[in-house]
């Protein structure tokens, strides 16, 4: 089929063990320490995660899916007909395939996806749930401008889809130059669609990330894993927990790596010691307050055109124009 060809041209993208390792060397020379949450997902990875959201501590994805249930047909009617729909990552599917059957005649469908393996899997489901939409896969780094392709049928506009509050794991000057290369990507009439989760009671947001069956905890923990695997460290699994906490005054849930004891770990050739209680800074998780987020996004040129909420749990989208 053609989307078949279009996906043989695709070479993959993902890091090679040069650009991790440089990633980690440099993350484990700051104060505090860090390692980039974007290496979380390996295909173990991936599964942990997909496992996370069906947690009932989770409320993050099935309170989206819920209310991207409810109010997809005011989506539908707000951003217009005839829409190339350009998903930032390829997720699961499931909130994508919601949307393209609320939208009114879609004309194509581009997920944009550093994983060729991941971008492989997701067309082949939504191509054979919505074969009237014409897939146009791109293996690019959704964080910087991506040209795309051009459907056979003339869209009416560009509909960026960012959901899941993967915003949120970006630092702040990080989420302001990717929503910038999103409006780049928009066009001039593009529009985007955006899920946020949102401030709220402080322990319903912790309990998400420390939930109590561990898979968080084994989630974060497989990042130690990927990297003995994958460049050669000796991280000692059993010597760091998770741990999750939320600032309130920062509004983010900041999951550490918390050395259990006084160690030393290679990498590269490097030797790094960690003292007792030593905490590794992993991920963050932004939520966000309407005045936050307000700031952020006109900090990249975007402004809120229409905006949903779910409550207790709360949840956000945000329907951003230029
Ligand atoms: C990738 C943004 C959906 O930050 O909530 C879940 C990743 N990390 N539990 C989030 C995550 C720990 C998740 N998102």
């Amino acid at each position: 089929s053609t989307v078949s060809d279009a996906l043989d041209a695709l070479t993959d993208l993902q890091p090679d063990r040069a650009r991790i390792t440089a990633d980690i060397l440099h993350g484990l020379s700051q104060r505090p320490r860090q390692l980039p949450s974007k290496y979380f997902y390996d295909a173990r990875g991936s599964q942990l995660f997909e496992q996370i959201t069906r947690q009932p501590e989770y409320y993050p994805t099935r309170t989206e899916l819920q209310l991207l249930q409810q109010v997809s047909a005011e989506i539908a009617r707000a951003v217009g007909p005839h829409l190339h729909v350009v998903e930032l990552g390829s997720g699961s599917g499931r909130k994508t395939e919601l949307l393209l059957h609320a939208l009114a005649d879609p004309v194509a469908y581009t997920p944009i996806e550093i994983s060729r393996a991941a971008l492989l899997d997701s067309v082949a489901r939504l191509a054979e749930a919505l074969p009237e939409i014409e897939m146009l896969p791109v293996c690019a780094d959704f964080t910087r401008p991506v040209t795309l392709p051009e459907p056979q049928r003339e869209p009416a506009r560009r509909l960026l889809f960012f959901p899941g509050s993967t915003l949120g794991n970006f630092a702040h000057d990080d989420a302001v130059a990717l929503l910038d290369a999103m409006r780049q990507t928009m066009g001039p009439t593009g529009l985007a669609l955006i899920g946020i989760d949102l401030h709220q009671d402080p322990a319903l947001i912790e309990a998400a990330y420390n939930d109590a069956a561990g898979v968080t905890a084994a989630f974060t923990l497989n990042l130690l894993r990927r990297l003995n695997r994958e460049i050669g460290s000796d991280f000692d699994l059993d010597g760091f927990e998770h741990r999750a906490r939320y600032s309130v005054p920062r509004l983010r849930i900041e999951t550490e790596l918390v050395s259990r004891c006084a160690q030393r770990v290679h990498v590269a050739g490097r030797a790094f010691d960690f003292a007792d209680g030593e905490a590794m800074t992993v991920e963050y998780s932004h939520k966000y307050t309407d005045a936050a987020f307000g700031a952020l996004i006109a900090e990249a040129g975007l402004r809120v055109r229409m905006q949903w909420n779910a409550d207790a749990p709360a949840f956000g989208l945000r329907l951003l124009e230029r």
